[in-house]
């Protein structure tokens, strides 16, 4: 009987890492004052403009069609407005609803065009979508204890992002994405984390990327790119550069106007994307969800060794509707949770 209770504590325990290791966008705020909130991965929807995930597991594999929006996303009903300068902040939390906990990564933000139809179509396909990289945040400028911008989330604060100035009016979905690397020493081992939410901007900017600025999502990475698979420098030596994974930030963004009024007059090529992306000979992984948390057990040792500074203080702020939080974690717990 005592050896049952102990071995469904530690089955839930285990399941608990799953779920507090990982996580999903909860809530997107456009410029301070318009609040979306993201449904519940699984969870019966309701009305939101961010798509709904399934799983609060990361996507695994480059090439993997869930890259574009996240697992499994769905088309969300409603639509959002911004305006071209707008803040844009993004929540992550855990698979508890609490702080998001990876905090070695970059936190990347794309932007597609859904034309003339409005971002909640299904006739629009995120996958063979042409996206523009607005954003990329690596490690903090200047820190000496390896930092990164991702872990600034692990108090519960936001993303920040800012629609580009000059942006032209329409629909758009914009996409914020996080790769958490804490086990991507090992090919296969990055864990993204994509969200969309649908937008429609206004204004009157004229702000457009070139064609060759755009890529397709999966099609961007390579599972060997130096951003994805990466060198152990990159946790143990604070000046070797982090190469950022996929395009360039568009050139219009800066508000470099350069590139502005051009892309839907070169329809003609496309080679360019391809170019950046991977060689299309490995095979999408999609996240088996225990397979791949095992794996990420057993190399929790590795990724202490190697991660950056601890921060993984888990306070759920809500309960979530999927499960029963505990009222207290383990150190050890504590402990895995922090990979
Ligand atoms: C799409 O969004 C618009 C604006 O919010 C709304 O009027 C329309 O009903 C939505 N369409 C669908 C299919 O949900
Ligand atoms: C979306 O685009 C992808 C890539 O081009 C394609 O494989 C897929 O069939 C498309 N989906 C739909 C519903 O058209
Ligand atoms: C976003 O901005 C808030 C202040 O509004 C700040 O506390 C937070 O650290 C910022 N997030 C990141 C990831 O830089
Ligand atoms: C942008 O265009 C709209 C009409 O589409 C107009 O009402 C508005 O005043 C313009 N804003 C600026 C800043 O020019
Ligand atoms: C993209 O295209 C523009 C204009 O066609 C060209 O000036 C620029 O060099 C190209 N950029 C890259 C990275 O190929
Ligand atoms: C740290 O990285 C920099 C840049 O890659 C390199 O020049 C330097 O030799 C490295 N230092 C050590 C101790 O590996
Ligand atoms: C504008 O683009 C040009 C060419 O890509 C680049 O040299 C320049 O630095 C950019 N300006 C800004 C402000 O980003
Ligand atoms: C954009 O291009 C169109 C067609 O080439 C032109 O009529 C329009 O004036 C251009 N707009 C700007 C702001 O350059
Ligand atoms: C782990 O850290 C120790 C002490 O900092 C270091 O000697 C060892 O080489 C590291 N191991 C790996 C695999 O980086
Ligand atoms: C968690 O449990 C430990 C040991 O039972 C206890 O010392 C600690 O105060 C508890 N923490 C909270 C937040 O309840
Ligand atoms: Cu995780």
């Amino acid at each position: 009987m005592f050896s049952l209770i102990l071995l469904s504590l530690t089955l839930s325990s285990f399941q608990l890492e799953l779920v507090s290791a990982h996580g999903w966008l909860n809530d997107v705020v456009i410029a301070g004052t318009q609040t979306i909130v993201g449904n519940v991965p699984n969870a019966s929807p309701t009305g939101s403009a961010i798509r709904q995930i399934d799983s609060v597991d990361p996507v695994k594999g480059a090439n993997n069609p869930f890259l574009a929006c996240g697992q499994n996303a769905q088309v969300a009903s409603d639509i959002a407005t911004a305006n071209p300068g707008d803040e844009v902040q993004f929540t992550w939390v855990n698979g508890l609803q609490g702080p998001w906990v990876h905090n070695v990564g970059p936190m990347q933000t794309y932007m597609a065009s859904c034309g003339s139809q409005p971002c909640n179509s299904t006739s629009f396909n995120a996958t063979s979508a042409s996206w523009f990289k607005i954003q990329e945040q690596g490690r903090v400028p200047g820190s000496t204890d390896n930092t990164w911008f991702m872990s600034f989330m692990n108090s519960g604060a936001p993303a920040n992002v800012t629609i580009p100035s000059n942006i032209a009016p329409g629909n758009y979905i914009i996409r914020h994405e996080l790769i958490a690397l804490q086990i991507a020493q090992t090919e296969g081992g990055a864990e993204w984390y994509p969200t969309c939410a649908q937008i429609s901007i206004g204004g009157n900017g004229t702000g457009a990327p070139l064609e060759n600025e755009t890529v397709t999502l999966p099609g961007a990475y390579s599972d060997t790119d130096p951003g994805i698979l990466i060198d152990v420098r990159v946790y143990n030596n604070v000046t070797a550069t982090y190469v950022f994974p996929g395009p360039a930030v568009a050139a219009f963004v800066s508000g470099n106007t350069t590139s502005t009024n051009t892309s839907s007059a070169t329809a003609d090529s496309d080679t360019d994307s391809t170019s950046t992306s991977s060689s299309g000979t490995t095979t999408a992984t999609t996240s088996g969800s225990s397979g791949s948390c095992m794996k990420k057990k057993r190399q929790v040792e590795v990724a202490d060794n190697m991660s950056a500074r601890d921060s993984s203080r888990v306070r759920p702020r809500h309960p979530s509707p999927m499960m029963h939080r505990p009222r207290n974690l383990s150190r050890v717990m504590k402990g895995l949770v922090s990979q």
